[in-house]
């Protein structure tokens, strides 16, 4: 494991022109700048799903933990209480993290769990060849929506915001520099973090002239309010065609979980030594 060189001996079998190769290039230079500043690498462990975006743990030679469909955070979350020293970085996809996970994001973010999420968010199940998911638009058209679909898309940083994320950024993979920061920032944030990067699938939903018209970055950011963070998300909402705002929308410092769930416990005493203790206090 050595900062200077994070590549490995897999064969690399992304579509070229994929935005994942922007999301592992962005990690990679992170890390790196991390490791420089103090973080041994050796204190990072990557998770991943099932899915294209799961194989950037076998192309970046860091201890990692491939998990199954859906279940990324799980695992990453008895990473985190096992070693809370880790840092921990989960790569999930939309279908993988927003569709069949959902339930334990949500968790998650409630608990404020000291890990990084960063979805690879290519609006569409890449592994399994072009099915819809809960972030594609309304009539998108895909293996299992010849018609196109009949369901509005969710808003998954407002899903995150009301559900108590405390870091909240979204990037494209048409933007390496932005990426860098942002990672950056939500690794070193304490608390759950959350990066929605609109990662474009050339080969079954090829958005990257879609959003190169749209996207503008925002100028004030790393704001603690809600009602702020809320307006500013809700400017696009994953259906229309409105300008796609990206940065970090939302950040604000709160005791997290391992806080609470770690705290050293008080000396343990007998059921015998409480109930005399009890019947003390009543005399
Ligand atoms: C428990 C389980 N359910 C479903 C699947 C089938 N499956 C594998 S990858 C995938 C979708 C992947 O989509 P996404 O998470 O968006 O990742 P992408 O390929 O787009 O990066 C599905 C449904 C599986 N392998 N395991
Ligand atoms: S199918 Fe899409 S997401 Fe998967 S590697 Fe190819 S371009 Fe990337
Ligand atoms: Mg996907």
């Amino acid at each position: 494991m050595s900062p200077d060189n994070l590549g490995t001996y897999a064969e690399n079998t992304w579509c070229p022109g994929c935005g994942n190769f922007a999301i592992m290039n962005a990690i990679k230079a992170s890390l790196q700048t991390l490791a420089q500043e103090g973080t041994p690498l050796e204190n990072f462990v990557l998770v991943s799903g099932i899915g294209c975006h799961a194989k950037i743990v076998d192309y970046i030679n860091m201890n990692s933990f491939y998990s199954i469909h859906g279940r990324t955070i799980p695992a990453a979350e008895g990473i985190k209480l096992a070693k809370p020293d880790l840092k921990v970085i989960v790569f999930s996809g939309d279908g993988d993290s927003y569709g069949e996970g959902v339930e334990h994001l949500i968790f998650a973010a409630k608990r404020n769990i000291d890990i990084t999420v960063i979805i690879h968010n290519n609006r569409v199940y890449g592994l399994t060849t072009g099915q819809y998911t809960p972030t594609s638009p309304l009539g998108f058209k895909g293996r299992s929506t010849p018609q196109g679909t009949n369901e509005l898309p969710i808003n998954p940083l407002e899903l995150m915001l009301a559900t108590g994320a405390t870091f909240l950024a979204r990037g494209t993979s048409h933007g390496i520099e932005l990426l860098k920061n942002i990672f950056k920032e939500a690794i070193l944030h304490k608390g759950f973090s959350l990066v929605d990067v609109l990662q474009v699938c050339v080969t079954y939903y090829n958005m990257y002239e879609y959003y190169d018209k749209r996207v503008y970055e925002l100028k004030e950011h790393n704001s603690g309010d809600y009602q702020e963070a809320l307006n500013k998300i809700r400017e696009w909402d994953y259906n229309s065609d409105a300008k796609i705002p990206l940065g970090v929308f939302y950040k604000k410092e709160l005791p997290t979980f391992e806080d609470r769930f770690l705290k050293p416990a008080g000396p343990v005493i007998s059921r015998e030594t409480k109930i005399k203790e009890v019947l003390k206090e009543d005399i």
